[in-house]
């Protein structure tokens, strides 16, 4: 059955958009029209499928991206959902890595919305073409039209229509098809369980007709212009055909050219088949996306490998997760190649080897065991021990390193204080368990208090931790205040020599570096090369001096911060026969890149906040008044139905315990989104009080 599931009748799509747009209510709905479920589950009643966490639930908040399978018109629909909150970003990140389509849901109310922005950014990073899903056309002060032009305006894509909604806010009823000129209408008082059949489709309503013919002749229009043929076609009056302008619009929008915009009421489980129709007429199959690309890290070349069943295994391991039934799980995308259950596999990344234990694929409410999967499939392993989100599997014949993805740094730190011994004991273990799950938590302890520090994207994201600590692993602990992560950087090119040179009877130590430090361009990162001549220190030193460069990095002469965005060249030094070491060079070039950020004016950099507040207008004043006092900077400011739009830029510092001021300023009725935007240098006052606490 698995050798023999065509590839082209795969899709692996994901839900994304801004918090609360209704991707959760929408992966419900599409279990439910595909007979995956027999009850719609609600985000409000906390009882989703998709949502299962108990602090999801109780939230009514996706805080993980949960993978589910489901079968429509013989096709297998990989869905993930992802969390729209801006503190479970890695979730969005790791998901549009694998994925070969994405619905960008948007609320009809709203429109395109801060996280919105940033999945779309996200989603072209990855290359990911995907379609619009305008939803929650029933709420009062929907607008499919608005929503469009806030998609061109705000998100710069190319949208185009290709359903007209049919009514809208308590009349929304369905939509007319475009292509087909046929309509979809829903009956009223529709329920979540029991039936969902789809409507049979009808004759459009003869009141829509003019409205009808402009958006199809736009939408003609916008799809001629993808494709020459058609575009001559197009101009020179000749009917296209149905089938041709499905076959181009298809092609436009897997080529990204084209954005396609549908329209729907999740909540009341309203264009739902639409839905699924778009994601298999509209979206690729892993075999009509480019072909994954891999570093051979034998010759460092890098090779292609085809999403074909018969070529050599190349997997991306994406997510780890601990089920509560089965224990660890490995989310895997298989890109090319066959996993058997049993086999022994490669980890490339790490090296090493590793047995793979059994296979699953995920339902909602189930898990299929699998004997193998094939080429363009995503699944769960269970025993891979030592395999990491973004570690590649393959065969030890035919390994790859495929490109992992990119996660972005915390910015918010707490510290924890385990009340007992045995809450100590508990403490790191369950720690590194959730560090294991989330590349976006990272724990430390600091040197000089011995505490535990905990770091992770916002203050939301570090309380579900704290809260699973206590439920998951029964850890008793007292939180600290939420601290910001600064980070330090350098100001000017300097040069720098150290001789670390010690004689203390016996052997000796001897290394000798000279660094020249460079400041590098915001968010460059750090560089390290090797620019020495003649062997003037030996080969075999070179990766110590790095990794002493790299240690003294994590900790600032400022205040203890790591430095960023630096560049280190290694370009002259001395060695003595018997006395250098690894261990000398690395010392030399920890105190030589001390030595040197002393005198390249370092700075302290502060992480700058975008905030969007969406508020009725007679609180306006007070919003900009309130953000003005925390050092905010206003950027826009935006009209929507409900409401006006505030966006600025925030230091981080001046955000904690904004949602409660922001309450009172408001009488509860304004709503906000924060998400990182940059670093900038922090003004002298900031720097002086850290300089302070770290003395
Ligand atoms: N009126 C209306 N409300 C909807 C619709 N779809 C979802 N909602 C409501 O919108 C809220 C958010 O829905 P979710 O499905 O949790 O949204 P989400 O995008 O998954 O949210 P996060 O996972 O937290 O980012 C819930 O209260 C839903 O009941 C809709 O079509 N119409
Ligand atoms: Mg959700």
């Amino acid at each position: 059955m698995e050798a023999t599931f065509p590839i082209e009748k795969i899709r692996n799509i994901g839900f994304i958009a801004h918090i609360d747009a209704g991707k959760t209510t929408v992966t419900e709905q599409v279990l439910f029209a595909t007979g995956r479920i027999h009850r719609a589950g609600g985000v409000d009643e906390g009882n989703t499928a998709m949502d299962w966490m108990p602090q999801e639930k109780e939230r009514g908040i996706t805080i993980t991206a949960a993978a589910t399978t489901t079968y429509w018109q013989e096709h297998r629909i990989n869905v993930i959902d992802t969390p729209g909150h801006v503190d479970f970003t890695a979730e969005v990140e790791r998901s549009l890595r694998v994925l070969d389509g994405g619905i960008v849901v948007l609320d009809a109310v709203a429109g395109v919305q801060s996280q919105s922005e940033t999945v779309w950014r996200q989603a072209d990073t990855y290359n990911v073409p995907r379609i619009c899903f305008v939803n929650k056309m029933d709420r009062v002060g929907a607008s499919f039209e608005r929503t469009i032009e806030s998609i061109r305006r705000r998100l710069k894509g190319n949208p185009v229509a290709v359903q007209l909604p049919i009514g809208s806010e308590d009349q929304f009823a369905g939509m007319i098809d475009l292509i087909t000129g046929m309509a979809t209408i829903y009956p009223e008082g529709r329920v979540n369980e029991g039936n969902a059949d789809r409507p049979d489709e009808v004759a459009m309503p003869p009141e829509y007709q003019s409205q009808f013919d402009q958006y199809r002749q736009e939408m003609i229009e916008k799809i001629a212009e993808t494709d020459d043929a058609l575009l001559i076609k197009y101009l020179e009056g000749e009917e296209i055909a149905q089938d041709e302008l499905k076959a181009a619009l298809r092609r436009a929008t897997i080529d990204r050219k084209i954005v396609p915009v549908i329209c729907g009421s999740a909540m009341f489980a309203k264009g739902v088949h639409n839905l699924l129709d778009a994601i298999i007429d509209l979206l690729p199959s892993p075999a009509d996306v480019p072909p994954v690309e891999g570093v051979n890290p034998r010759t460092e070349e890098i090779e292609i490998r085809n999403p074909d069943a018969s070529e050599p295994l190349a997997a991306l391991a994406f997510k780890v997760a601990t089920d509560p039934y089965v224990g660890r799980l490995v989310f895997l995308r298989v890109y090319s190649g066959t996993v058997k259950a049993g086999a022994v596999v490669t980890n490339t990344t790490k090296n090493g080897r590793e047995r793979m234990g059994r296979l699953l694929r995920m339902h909602a409410n189930s898990r299929e065991e699998l004997e193998e999967v094939t080429a363009g499939n995503i699944c769960a392993a269970i025993g891979l021990k030592n395999t990491f989100t973004g570690d590649t599997i393959c065969m030890q014949e035919g390994a790859v390193i495929l490109e992992p993805p990119k996660f972005p740094k915390p910015v918010v730190s707490v510290a924890v204080e385990p009340n007992t011994k045995a809450d100590q004991d508990r403490l790191s273990d369950a720690l590194r368990k959730l560090a294991d799950e989330d590349p976006t938590f990272l724990v430390s302890v600091n040197d000089e208090t011995g505490q535990t520090i905990i770091s992770g994207m916002g203050e939301l994201h570090l309380e579900i931790i704290i809260d699973r600590l206590r439920r998951e692993f029964s850890v008793d602990a007292n939180i600290g205040k939420p601290q910001v992560a600064y980070r330090e950087t350098l100001n000017r090119a300097v040069e720098q020599e150290h001789k670390h040179a010690k004689q203390t009877g016996g052997r000796g130590q001897y290394g000798h570096v000279c660094l020249r430090i460079e400041p590098q361009k915001k968010g460059d990162g750090f560089e390290f090369v090797d620019a020495i001549k003649g062997g003037a220190v030996p080969r075999e030193y070179i990766p110590a001096v790095k990794k002493g460069v790299v240690e003294a990095m994590s900790s600032g002469v400022i205040a203890g911060y790591p430095v960023i965005d630096v560049k280190v060249t290694l370009y002259d030094g001395s060695y003595h026969e018997v006395d250098s070491s690894e261990h000398a060079f690395k010392a030399a070039a920890m105190q030589g890149f001390r030595e040197a950020c002393l005198k390249a004016s370092p700075t302290l950099l502060e992480p700058i906040m975008r905030v969007e507040v969406i508020t009725p207008e007679k609180y306006m004043g007070s919003v900009t008044g309130d953000l003005n006092s925390r050092r905010g900077m206003i950027s826009d400011m935006d009209e929507i139905p409900s409401g006006k739009v505030v966006r600025a830029e925030v230091p981080l510092s001046e955000m904690f315990g904004y949602a409660t001021s922001l309450r009172s300023v408001t009488q509860g009725r304004a709503t906000y989104s924060m998400e990182f935007s940059q670093y900038l240098p922090a003004p002298a006052s900031v720097t002086e009080v850290m300089m302070r606490k770290a003395s």
